[in-house]
């Protein structure tokens, strides 16, 4: 029988419950080595907690997180709340012993970050940090490419990540527009996802030349009239200069009509180009040299020979958003088995943290700024 460990969840609103999927589905559809158990969920208002503990499908439900962490049987913490919490509570459930899983960005500062990845090696437990997009079968494809050579040697990253949610002007302030509960704005919540391809795909990056815009600067509290300020950008965008030579730019803001979830990249090497498009996720665009007659070509990345595709249906059938974050909650249990620290962790959260704090610099400064 294979071994069960149980997962406590703090915070069940959106990534809550894209989490509460993978935790339930996970074992379904892939041959997991340890199982998980969904134990227990955490929130502060206990009506919504319960009501989410019975929808989502947690045995139990709580409004004491650091109860929950101190329970010797809770073995996974799992992290989906506002950024404000994070750094407490991972650095609580590294303290405990246990497996933390974290939402990014990690911390809601560069200094807090630093924190999270001492704490969880100081207390040598498993870490990981949920950038989600590089378990998209066309993105995990496109890393394989890459790393066989097939476009050649890397000249240019381009990460854009477009949401249109906060276009209204009267749309409130929620948390994720207040920087005291979320450290920033487009910059942490969506570009942090394109520095992150741009790691994973093409490397490390050594210096920024960035700026941010908050475009609406006041906006009416929840539910009410009165209006408040906006301390967070609204639009974040930079230059990079990586490690290997190549330079890109990224691009993140939820100010773009019509841009639902559009997180794009187009990478040109030496000897081809591959784009990736999430409104378009079971697609991969490449494009290989090979003469007069090369052409971009769309590769329908939905076979069973593709990343993570064995597991789910036959070639043509798609799949979703939510299975990214199956197939990293996956990648979490094989690595808990086979006793490594998964990919990406608390180390590459720091990293992508110093590439936030080297944009926020470099903004304020106007001038290009080291990571
Ligand atoms: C914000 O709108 C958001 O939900 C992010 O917080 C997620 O990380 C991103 O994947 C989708 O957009």
């Amino acid at each position: 029988m294979k071994k069960k460990l149980n997962v406590a969840l703090l915070g069940y609103q959106f990534m809550g419950r894209a989490h509460s999927n993978a935790w339930r589905q996970v074992g379904h559809f892939f041959d997991v080595p340890v199982e998980p158990v969904m134990k227990v969920v955490c929130g502060r208002n206990e009506a919504a907690v319960s009501d989410a503990a019975r929808t989502l499908g947690w045995e139990e439900y709580s409004t004491d997180w650091r109860k929950v962490i101190e329970r010797d049987d809770i073995d996974i913490v799992d992290i989906c709340t506002p950024g404000e919490a994070h750094a407490e509570q991972a650095i609580a459930a590294a303290e405990a012993g246990k497996v933390v899983f974290c939402e990014k960005p990690l911390g809601n500062t560069l200094d807090e970050a630093v924190e999270m990845l001492a704490a969880v090696e100081r207390n040598k437990v498993t870490h990981m940090i949920c950038h989600n997009y590089r378990r998209v079968p066309a993105v995990s494809l496109a890393k394989q490419m890459i790393e066989d050579g097939k476009i050649g040697r890397i000249y240019h990253y381009r990460g854009t990540y477009l949401q249109d949610w906060i276009v209204d002007p009267m749309f409130p302030r929620v948390w994720r527009l207040e920087k005291s509960k979320t450290g920033s704005g487009a910059l942490g919540d969506i570009a942090s996802h394109s520095i992150d391809l741009a790691r994973y795909l093409v490397g490390e990056i050594t210096e920024v030349s960035g700026m941010l815009k908050t475009f609406v600067t006041e906006r009416p509290l929840p539910g009410t009239s009165e209006m408040a300020p906006v301390d967070v950008d609204d639009a974040a965008l930079s230059l990079l200069r990586f490690e290997n030579g190549a330079i890109g730019s990224v691009e993140g803001s939820r100010m773009a009509p019509g841009r639902k979830n559009y997180n794009r990249f187009e990478i040109n090497g030496s000897r081809g180009s591959i784009v990736f498009d999430l409104e378009r996720m079971n697609e991969l665009e490449v494009y290989i040299d090979e003469g007069p007659n090369s052409g971009f070509k769309d590769i329908y990345v939905t076979d069973p020979a593709h990343p993570y595709f064995a597991a789910w249906w036959p070639a043509g059938h798609i799949i979703g958003y939510e299975h990214t974050f199956i197939h990293t909650v996956y990648e979490l249990l094989k690595a808990i088995d086979e006793g490594r620290i998964p990919s990406p962790n608390f180390a590459d959260g720091l990293r992508n943290q110093r590439v936030l704090d080297a944009i926020e610099r470099s903004a304020a400064s106007r001038t290009w700024e080291n990571v």
